[in-house]
């Protein structure tokens, strides 16, 4: 495992890295969850920024990933990508996730950042089972950094107890 791979149990819009994920939905307008969170916690810039993108290239799909600035959060940047909905695993849903990770730390190569926050994508509301997630998570984060040495460090930040054992015991 590489060693800037890091877990903590904390609340995502409090970190201050230099980006933080946003697990966002189509439109990209808000929504509940951490998405409901960093817009709430970010203000209406990050909004303004995403109705900028959504008006240009019509929203996000599943699986890719845009970027706006922080707003009012302590990270300067948010990377909002879209998790997919389990539709029970016969959808591509597997590699639809491992997407969102990948695309977003290829905007975070772009942008030079250097320390970047992940929340746990498609666990809550979109239903992705947490044990499967979690692995994905990690091997296409781990599997990445082999051929990249710009990233300084990438946080699994999770917010119940039952990912953050999951992240903890992958990463022993
Ligand atoms: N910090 C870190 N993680 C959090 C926070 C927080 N403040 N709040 C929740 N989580 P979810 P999804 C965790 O539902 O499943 C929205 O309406 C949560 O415990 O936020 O990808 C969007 O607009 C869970 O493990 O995202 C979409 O419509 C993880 O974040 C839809 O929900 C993801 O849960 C996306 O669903």
């Amino acid at each position: 495992m590489d060693r800037r791979i890091t877990v903590k149990q904390s609340d995502i819009t409090k970190l201050q890295v230099d980006a933080i994920v946003n697990a966002a939905n189509t439109s990209l307008l808000g929504g509940g969850g951490v998405d409901g969170a960093i817009h709430r916690a970010g203000g209406k810039q990050i909004l303004d920024e995403c109705i900028a993108i959504r008006n240009k290239q019509g929203g996000c799909p599943t699986g890719e990933a845009v970027i706006t600035t922080g707003g009012k959060l302590p990270a300067k940047y948010v990377i909002h990508t879209v998790g997919p909905v389990w539709n029970g695993g016969n959808r591509n849903e597997q590699q639809l996730l491992a997407n969102c990770y990948l695309n977003s730390l290829a905007i975070a190569v772009d942008k030079n950042i250097k320390t970047i926050a992940f929340p746990n994508i498609s666990t809550g509301i979109y239903h992705f089972p947490k044990p499967e997630a979690a692995e994905i998570a990690v091997k296409t984060v781990d599997d990445f950094l082999q051929a990249n040495q710009s990233i300084e460090e990438i946080i699994f930040i999770c917010f119940d107890d039952e990912n953050y054992r999951l992240y903890e015991n992958l990463l022993a």
